[in-house]
C-alpha cells in the first residue's frame, strides 16, 4: 500500500523543512536543530497515513479534527476536477457570485438549525472567527449602540490563530508574547469538570456553576457592554472538556436575558463530530452565529462559513449600510464544489450510520481505557475523546506540570501505529466518522498500549 520514498529524497524532503518551512506552533530550536525534524506524510487511504518511510499510522486524529469522510474519497476529487476545468475561480464581490457558492449556501441553511439560513465564507475556522467579531460590532454598530461590543470567552478555549481569534481564545501561551488579548475580550473558567469541580459538588451543580460565571461577567461588564459569548459545544484543542447537561441551557437562559448573543464555534464540533450534525444540537440549542470550517469538506479543500441568524440579518437588510468586509476566497467556486461533494457523502448515510453504530462503539470501546492504573478519567461524546492521563486515580494528581505523561504517551502512540493527539496530559481520539469498528478498536488498543508504555518509563 505504501509508495516508500527513495531513502536520498526523504532526506531532501527533510532537509527543505529544516532550512525553509516555518512549520505551526512549532518551537524552531527544537524542530529544527534538536529533534531531526519532521515526520513527512505522502499518502493516505481511508483511516490510514503513510509515512516516506512506508510506515503506517492510524488517523486517530482525523488529520486536525476534520477529516470526517476519511481519505480518497473519488466523488470530492472529481467534483473539483469537474469545477477547475468549468471555473476554477471567481469572487463573490461586487454582486456577483458562481453556481457552487449559491449552491452551497443553500445546503447550508438546510441542513443546519431553523433560523440560521444566511452564510458569509472564509477559508479557516480562524478566518470565521474574525468574521464574527466584525459582524457582530457591524450588528450593535447598525442598532445605534456601539458600546455594547465586549465578547465573552472561556480559558482554555481556541478560536484560531489571527489577532481576533486568538483573543476570543483563553490559551495565555498564544497571548501573553503577542500583546493579546485585544481590548474587548475577556475570558471565564470552562466547564472542565475533571480539574476545576469542588469536592462532593455533583456534575449538574458544577455545569450551572460554570456557566453562571459567564452571568457574573456579564453583571460585572454591565450587560449594555456585552455584545456576545462564543463557546464550542465540546471544547476541543483546549482539552476535549465535554459540559454537563446542565450547562449549556443555563448558558441559553442568561445570553437570552441579558440580550447577548450566542455564538456557537462549531469548527470541531460540526459535521457529526458529537454524533448530531451540530454540536448544538447534541446539546439543544440553537445559537445566534455559528461558525464552521473543518469538517465542511472532510479537510480536502480549505473553507469555512459563518452561519447568520434570520433576525441579524433582518437588521442588516431593514437598516441598510455596507457590512466592509470580506476575502479573495470567500466563496471559492472549486473549493464549495469540493464541500457540495463532501456534503453529500455525509447526507449519503455516514452521519446517521456514525450517529446509530459507529460513535456508540467508540465511545463504549474507549471508556474501558478507565480501568488502566494511569487514566483518571474517560470521557466524550460521539467521535471525540478524552483520556486524562493521572499519577494517582484517587486524587488525580499528575505525573507533573510540564505534560510529560503525554508526550511520552504520544511519541509511544506513533511507534505503536496511531496518532493521537496529547493536550497537556490529556489523550484525545477523535477518529474519522467513517471508521469501521475493528479499526477504532485497533486505535484504541494501540492508544491503551502506548499509555503502558509511558506508564513504564514514567515508574523508572
Ligand atoms: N475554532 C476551533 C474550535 C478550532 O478548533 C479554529 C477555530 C481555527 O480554525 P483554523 O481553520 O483557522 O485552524 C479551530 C482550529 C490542535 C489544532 O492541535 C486545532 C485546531 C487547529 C490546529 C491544531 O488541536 N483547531
Amino acid at each position: 500500500m505504501s509508495q516508500t520514498a527513495p531513502v536520498d529524497q526523504a532526506e531532501r524532503w527533510r532537509q527543505l523543512d529544516v532550512d525553509h518551512h516555518l512549520n505551526p506552533f512549532s518551537d524552531y530550536r527544537s524542530l529544527k536543530k534538536e529533534e531531526g525534524g519532521s515526520r513527512i506524510i505522502n499518502r493516505a487511504e481511508g483511516v490510514r497515513l503513510y509515512d516516506v518511510e512506508g510506515q503506517e499510522l492510524l488517523d486517530g486524529m482525523s488529520g486536525l479534527w476534520c477529516v470526517q469522510v476519511g481519505y480518497g474519497q473519488p466523488s470530492i476529487v472529481a467534483a473539483v476536477s469537474q469545477q477547475m476545468e468549468e471555473l476554477p475561480y471567481y469572487n463573490s464581490f461586487f454582486k456577483t457570485t458562481t453556481p457552487p457558492t449559491v449552491e452551497l449556501a443553500g445546503t447550508l441553511a438546510r441542513l443546519t438549525p431553523d433560523g440560521l439560513d444566511r452564510v458569509f465564507f472564509g477559508s479557516s475556522g480562524s478566518e470565521s472567527n474574525d468574521t464574527v467579531v466584525r459582524l457582530v460590532r457591524w450588528y450593535n454598530h447598525v442598532l445605534g449602540r456601539p458600546e455594547k461590543n465586549q465578547f465573552i470567552s472561556r480559558n482554555k478555549a481556541y478560536h484560531g490563530s489571527t489577532m481576533a481569534a486568538a483573543s476570543l481564545g483563553g490559551l495565555t501561551g498564544m497571548q501573553t508574547a503577542y500583546g493579546l488579548p485585544l481590548p474587548g475580550f475577556h475570558h471565564v473558567m470552562p466547564p472542565y469538570s475533571f480539574e476545576l469541580a469542588n469536592e462532593g459538588e455533583s456534575d449538574e451543580e458544577f455545569g450551572v456553576r460554570a456557566a453562571r460565571a459567564v452571568e457574573e461577567k456579564i453583571l460585572e461588564l454591565g450587560a449594555e457592554n456585552v455584545a456576545a459569548f462564543i463557546g464550542e459545544p465540546v471544547m476541543g484543542a483546549g482539552g476535549l472538556m465535554v459540559p454537563p447537561e446542565t450547562y449549556w441551557p443555563e448558558i441559553v437562559r442568561i445570553c437570552r436575558e441579558h440580550d447577548v448573543l450566542l455564538i456557537a464555534d462549531e469548527v470541531i464540533c460540526g459535521f457529526g463530530r458529537t454524533g448530531e450534525w451540530f454540536g448544538c444540537q447534541t446539546y439543544g440549542f440553537t445559537p445566534d452565529i455559528m461558525t464552521l470550517a473543518k469538517g465542511i469538506t472532510s479537510g480536502y479543500l480549505p473553507l469555512s462559513a459563518v452561519m447568520v441568524s434570520d433576525a441579524i440579518c433582518e437588521v442588516f437588510e431593514e437598516k441598510g449600510g455596507e457590512f466592509a468586509h470580506g476575502y479573495t476566497y470567500s466563496g471559492h467556486p472549486t473549493v464549495c464544489a469540493a464541500a457540495l461533494a463532501n456534503l453529500r457523502l455525509l447526507e449519503d448515510g455516514i452521519v446517521e450510520r456514525c450517529s446509530k453504530e459507529i460513535a456508540p462503539f467508540f465511545q463504549e470501546r474507549v471508556r474501558k481505557l478507565a480501568d488502566h492504573p494511569m487514566v483518571g478519567e474517560v470521557r466524550g461524546v460521539g467521535m471525540l475523546a478524552g483520556v486524562e492521563l493521572v499519577r494517582d486515580k484517587a486524587s488525580r494528581a499528575r505525573w507533573d506540570d510540564d505534560s510529560t505523561a503525554g508526550l511520552l504517551t504520544r511519541d509511544a502512540c506513533l511507534r505503536n501505529g496511531v496518532v493521537s493527539r496529547a493536550i497537556g496530559d490529556t489523550m484525545v481520539l477523535a477518529p474519522p466518522l467513517v471508521t469501521e469498528p475493528e479499526d477504532l478498536d485497533r486505535m484504541v488498543t494501540r492508544l491503551e498500549r502506548s499509555i503502558d508504555d509511558a506508564y513504564g518509563e514514567l515508574r523508572k
